[in-house]
């Protein structure tokens, strides 16, 4: 088995800097893990890609070529195309190293996650070649602090859930950055209640609310009946955090398992020894 997470998200939610503080984190508990760039407009990251997408295409192909002539973000959808196109030279560069354990690190365009098929393709594809997925949508906290945002940024998590299907952790990121009172507001909804976040929207006083508050409360209820969403606070300043999240996603993927059951198995004593 193969081991990989998928790091998804908004423009500018930390996706990189996560993936080299996960990275780091690794060789410092001595473990490999490696980062795969998939961002074709990426200019600057803190890692050493095992692979990296602009081998294949830049962004600015797509948008130089006369031909082509895209914007940004309909070369950015393009280039991933491309990439999916040559499955074949993505399939050679990862290579075929069982209990490998990859961080993909993906572009800021959340169009890309919430309905376009091309990353659920680049999902089939690496299933197909046995990687154990789970998507790490990072949002960042600090657009997270009041009941609408929230509602918000739970909305494109779940938009991002069922185009993708596949095992899903939610991380906040940038807590360095929030304030005593931003971090206790938004401790209120990290597991969330729908009925501290409904009480927070109908004091807001919205005309949004006021015309919808039934939709506000179903939504609630939705999420709060499926347990379907829940977010993990990440500050990368703090190990026992970066540990936290690393450990959950470990689990989900069920990395180590195979090997826990090996060195149990080596020290159950054998009954004939007693004799
Ligand atoms: N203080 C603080 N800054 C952060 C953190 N994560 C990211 N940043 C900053 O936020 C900015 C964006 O971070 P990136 O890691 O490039 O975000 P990204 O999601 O990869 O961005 P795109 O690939 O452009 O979508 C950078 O200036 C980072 O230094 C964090 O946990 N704490
Ligand atoms: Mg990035």
């Amino acid at each position: 088995m193969r081991y990989a997470q998928l790091v998804v998200g908004p423009a500018g939610s930390g996706k990189s800097t996560y993936c080299s503080t996960i990275v780091n984190h690794a060789t410092d508990t001595n473990r490999v893990i490696e980062v795969v760039n998939l961002d074709p407009a990426a200019e600057h990251f803190d890692y050493q890609p095992l692979v990296d997408i602009r081998e294949l295409i830049h962004l600015d192909d797509a948008m130089e070529d006369e031909e082509l002539q895209f914007g940004p973000n309909g070369g950015l959808v393009f280039c991933l195309e491309t990439l999916l196109e040559n499955c074949d030279w993505l399939e050679e560069q990862l290579g075929d190293v069982d209990d490998d354990y990859i961080v993909f690190d993906c572009p800021g365009q959340i169009e890309l996650y919430t309905h376009l098929p091309v990353m659920r393709k680049l999902v089939d594809a690496l299933q197909r070649w046995n990687f154990r997925i789970c998507v790490v949508f990072m949002i960042d906290s600090q657009f997270m602090i009041d009941g609408a945002k929230f509602l918000s940024g739970t909305m494109a998590a779940l938009s991002v859930m069922v185009n993708l299907e596949l095992p899903h952790v939610n991380v906040l990121t940038k807590m360095d950055l929030l304030s005593k009172s931003a971090r206790k507001q938004l401790d209120n909804y990290l597991d969330p209640d729908p009925h501290i976040l409904l009480a927070d929207m109908r004091n807001s006083k919205s005309k949004w609310h006021e015309k919808y508050a039934k939709l506000t409360e179903a939504i609630g209820e939705v999420i709060e009946n499926f347990s379907l969403v829940r977010f993990y606070p990440l500050n990368i300043k703090e190990e026992e955090s970066i540990d936290n999240i690393l450990l959950t996603i470990d689990n989900i993927i069920q990395y180590g398992e195979d090997a826990d059951v090996k060195v149990k198995d080596f020290d159950e004593p054998d009954p004939e020894d007693d004799d």
